[in-house]
């Protein structure tokens, strides 16, 4: 089989699920374009680098993401740093001729963002592709959703409600880590995770054209964590722990029109004690609706309400299995269940196929950029409490 050979930077949770995905892709999908070969791994602190190169057996560790950009055994770099560096060593990637996969939000500044779209275009006319993490559209539940809504069952798509509720941060003892600060994350629930909900809003009813939004800050202070991994709130810090401003948002709700003439919300929070991977959608049409939760992925509820007669409607309940979209990454029987790890290794064989096949994959840097503007258009009609259109 052909192999490919691949540069980490950032060894941190992301680092970690991309690599569990990289190796998982070949066994779990039969027709594989490739084999991922672990070549360099890059943290900025040594000893994360190394102990991540001993346990997923890289070649090498370094700590400057230039000896990967630089090196030309490497064909595909995986971007899984913070946000505000990920213009930089993707755009440096992109030029040396590799394929980037890039963690979400795509970037903290919108121009930084289009620089990395315009990148990534530039680099696709060589056959370079690029991809930003929104996996959540790839769950095999959302990809039957899409088919069941473009089947034309549900008729005409009247509104979409899509929520990404977690409750890791609702505790001010939750340490404050690079998310909560402006200048390293760009937003905080907003691009963190408002912009997963969006993604999947948009993959099923079109893009949003405008917006009215409110968008708020609870926890204005907080414990802060020290170096090391961002412990996403697994760890709570005492009075005596230094204390630092927290200048991004807890929390975003957004009505929302859609260019297919839907209409919607979109709403996320990190304080929503009780939720934790609590991302949700519900699809209604003319005909009828669909729903679906990521804490039960495996299962998609259809009611096809004018189908049914009176007495008899309600929801049905899909487990996905072989029968469904990207059933070869699904166990032999529907129930058996897929998780994180699974839908990581999906997003790898998407992104290997786009490598293979020379094209860009949907969810490519232009599509990371489009969801920002959205983003920026959110952060505008709060400010101005308007409708504002997306640019
Ligand atoms: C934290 O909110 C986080 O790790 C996000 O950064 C991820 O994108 C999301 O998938 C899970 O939660």
């Amino acid at each position: 089989m052909k192999i490919k050979k691949v540069g980490v930077v950032g060894a941190g949770f992301m680092g970690k699920a991309h690599c569990v995905a990289l190796s998982n892709m070949p066994k779990l999908f039969t027709d594989a374009p490739y084999v991922p070969v672990f070549k360099t791994v890059c943290d900025i602190v040594p000893e994360i680098a190394e102990d991540f190169k001993e346990r997923f057996s890289f070649e090498k560790a370094c700590t400057d993401y230039m000896d990967i950009v630089n090196d030309p055994e490497i064909d595909i770099v995986c971007v899984c740093t913070p946000n505000d560096s990920h213009a930089e060593i993707s755009i440096a990637a992109l030029k040396a001729g590799k394929h980037v996969i890039c963690e979400k939000p795509i970037a903290t500044k919108t121009e930084d963002a289009k620089a990395m779209a315009e990148a990534a275009e530039e680099a696709a006319k060589k056959g370079i592709v690029s991809m930003c993490g929104y996996q959540y559209r790839r769950v095999p539940a959302i990809d039957e959703a899409k088919k069941i809504i473009e089947s034309g069952r549900l008729g005409e798509i009247t509104n979409v409600r899509a929520q990404y509720l977690q409750s890791w941060s609702a505790d001010p003892r939750s340490p404050l880590s690079w998310r909560f600060v402006k200048e390293t994350a760009g937003a905080g629930t907003l691009g963190d995770i408002f912009t997963h909900a969006l993604d999947i809003a948009q993959y099923l009813a079109g893009n949003v054209t405008d917006v009215v939004s409110m968008v708020k800050t609870y926890i204005n202070e907080r414990p802060v964590q020290e170096g090391g991994v961002d412990l996403l709130g697994t760890v709570k810090l005492g009075d005596d722990a230094k204390k630092q401003v927290v200048d991004v948002d807890d929390e975003v709700s957004v009505l929302c029109k859609f260019d297919s003439g839907a209409i919607g919300s979109v709403e996320a929070t990190r304080m929503a004690w009780g939720r934790n991977n609590y991302l949700t959608v519900e699809v209604h049409g003319t005909k009828g609706s669909l729903t679906w939760n990521y804490e039960r992925l495996n299962e998609l509820e259809v009611c096809y309400g004018m189908e049914d007669n009176d007495g008899e409607r309600g929801f049905r309940k899909i487990y996905t299995g072989p029968a469904n979209p990207h059933g070869d990454v699904t166990w032999n029987i529907p129930g058996m269940n897929i998780g994180y790890g699974e839908l990581k290794a999906i997003e790898a064989y998407e992104f290997a196929k786009a490598v293979e096949g020379g094209y860009q994959p949907t969810t490519s840097f232009t599509v990371g950029y489009q969801l920002d503007r959205v983003c920026e258009a959110v952060l505008e009609s709060n400010e101005k409490k308007a409708w504002v259109q997306v640019k």
